[in-house]
């Protein structure tokens, strides 16, 4: 694909996201974009932001689960990135007007102490970790009736719009980390209870694996950089009012409120 469809690919993108307007698959009419080619049309579109002024802040991962990788006929996750835009305060409150069809799902994140370039294993990738903290992440694909291939889904950033991050952060040495248990409530009712055994069965393996993807494009992860394991339970669906809290085994809890 040339450099001038990737932008045009990229623009298209970019518009919907801030424009809040539903779009049709980029694969409609771009049946030549490949997943390479995707990530290139997804760090074009990030330039944009940068060059509104947003900072890349860290990385996600998306469809760690079995269940969404099964969903989408994939056997392996997807990344995104991540920019100053998208963090919210723990308990702040985000505007329903500013997004499209938003959901949201309960996530572990790593901040990291130091570089991390795979290939690394997970146990090597925990020794870049400065912290672990309980999150939410809400995704918010523009896509009309959520209906999106592989390619289009990394090709949009992998949905990301906005998360947030517990206030307490605990150090990863003692911590097993492939088995937290965790409530996800929204205005005090419980919706969704999971472990982090569901983030491609342990948020360490979810880490390294971004890493090796990253090498793999002659990419790395940087030192204060925010990961975003992935999900470990359905996304739910969010409306104006809602209150959401997710409490996980010893590393705490992060709330986000929803106004209009
Ligand atoms: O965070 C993620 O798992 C990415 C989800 C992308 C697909 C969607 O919007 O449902
Ligand atoms: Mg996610």
């Amino acid at each position: 694909m040339t450099n001038d469809r990737i932008q045009q690919l990229a623009e298209i993108v970019d518009s919907a996201a801030m424009n809040l307007a539903e779009i049709g698959m980029l694969t409609a009419d771009a049946p030549d974009l490949t997943i390479d080619a995707a990530y290139e049309v997804q760090e074009a579109s990030v330039e944009r932001r940068l060059a509104r002024g947003e900072r890349v802040i860290g990385m996600k991962m998306g469809l760690t689960s079995r269940a969404k990788m099964e969903q989408m006929g994939v056997h392996e996750p997807i990344y995104g990135i991540l920019t100053s835009s998208m963090i919210v305060n723990d308990g702040a409150a985000i505007r329903i007007s500013e997004l499209c069809h938003p959901r949201i799902e309960p996530e572990v994140a790593f901040i990291l102490s130091d570089d991390l370039e795979g290939p690394v294993s997970p146990a090597q990738a925990l020794m870049a970790v400065g912290g672990v903290c309980a999150a939410l992440e809400v995704i918010d694909s523009r896509y009309r009736d959520f209906k999106f291939t592989l390619p289009d889904v990394i090709a949009d950033n992998t949905s990301a719009v906005r998360f947030v991050l517990g206030s307490a952060v605990t150090a990863a040495d003692w911590l097993n980390l492939g088995n937290l248990g965790m409530v996800m409530e929204v205005n005090g009712a419980i919706v969704e209870t999971g472990s982090s055994s569901a983030i491609y069965d342990n948020p360490a393996r979810s880490l390294a694996e971004l890493a090796n993807m990253l090498a793999r494009r002659g990419r790395k992860l940087h030192a204060g950089q925010i990961v975003l394991s992935g999900g470990a339970t359905a996304a739910i669906p969010l409306k104006a009012g809602d209150r959401v809290r997710v409490e996980i085994d010893e590393i705490g809890s992060a709330e986000i409120r929803v106004i209009p």
